[in-house]
């Protein structure tokens, strides 16, 4: 997969040259490529932002550079066409389901804004001939797009085929579809047995896979409810067994 990000702050990825992320670049399974959006504004102070129109606080990025950027962007491959995705706190809520979207494109393009956004007419120029999506990876505001690149980044590269290998898959996370859809992963432990008095759960010492794959699904169902008990209404009631609704009743959780 290809990554473009354009930023006033391309030194701000450094974090992906390390750890997963950085084995995958190594390895080529990840090509990223990081532009500075300054090198597109031509006046003396490489201005990149403006006053809004209608008046307010902040400051508005210009259309001109990020035109002009992701036309230079567009250009390193003329028979492709990249995925553009805009980090915006309006943006629609990034998830597992389009981490894996995603993971799915063979070219994504990152355009992280400073300041109070970029000016619309840029998603309106793109969107008109892509796929321009603003996404948001959380109810809170940001100093900048750029911390939320990272995190989509590191979401989606961790879904590339070989990234993880194989003794770690992704089909057990919280979120995944299928079994975990809607279902947070309960605790996990190692060794030693005992810890400051503290004892692993004997059931997954026990070497019996049918009943401590029953005690994870049930210790998912309580954390779920504990921490997130908007996910357990939105649980597809076809996906729960006998089981899971007994546990459920017994949390109080349904009719
Ligand atoms: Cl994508 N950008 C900014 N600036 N703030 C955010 C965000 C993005 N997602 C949540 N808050």
């Amino acid at each position: 997969m290809r990554i473009d990000i354009i930023s006033i702050f391309p030194e701000y990825f450094a974090p992906l040259g390390v750890s997963l992320i950085g084995k995958a670049r190594e390895r080529g399974i990840l090509d990223v490529h990081l532009h500075q959006l300054r090198d597109w504004a031509h006046d003396v102070h490489r201005t990149v932002d403006d006053t809004p129109y209608g008046g307010g606080p902040g400051m508005v990025m210009k259309p001109e550079p990020w035109g002009e950027a992701i036309d230079a962007v567009l250009a390193a491959d003329q028979d492709a066409r990249p995925r553009i995705i805009v980090p915006t706190p309006s943006g629609v809520p990034f998830t597992q389901r389009l981490a894996m979207e995603y993971a799915a494109e063979p070219w994504l393009l990152f355009t992280p804004a400073r300041y109070e956004g970029i000016d619309s007419r840029v998603m309106a120029e793109y969107g008109s001939r892509l796929r321009v999506d603003e996404v948001s990876i959380g109810d809170y505001v940001l100093a900048g797009g750029e911390a939320a690149v990272l995190v989509m980044v590191e979401a989606v590269g961790r879904l590339l085929p070989g990234v993880l290998g194989n003794a770690r898959s992704a089909v057990d996370d919280s979120f995944a579809p299928g079994e975990m859809e809607n279902l947070l992963e309960g605790p996990v432990y190692t060794k030693p047995p005992e810890w400051r008095g503290h004892e692993v759960p004997e059931i997954l010492l026990s070497g019996h896979h049918g009943k401590i794959a029953r005690w994870r699904r049930d210790e998912a169902l309580r954390r779920t409810a504990r921490n997130r008990a908007e996910l357990l209404a939105a649980l597809d009631p076809a996906t729960l067994d006998k089981h899971d609704r007994r546990l459920l009743a017994e949390l109080g959780l349904l009719p």
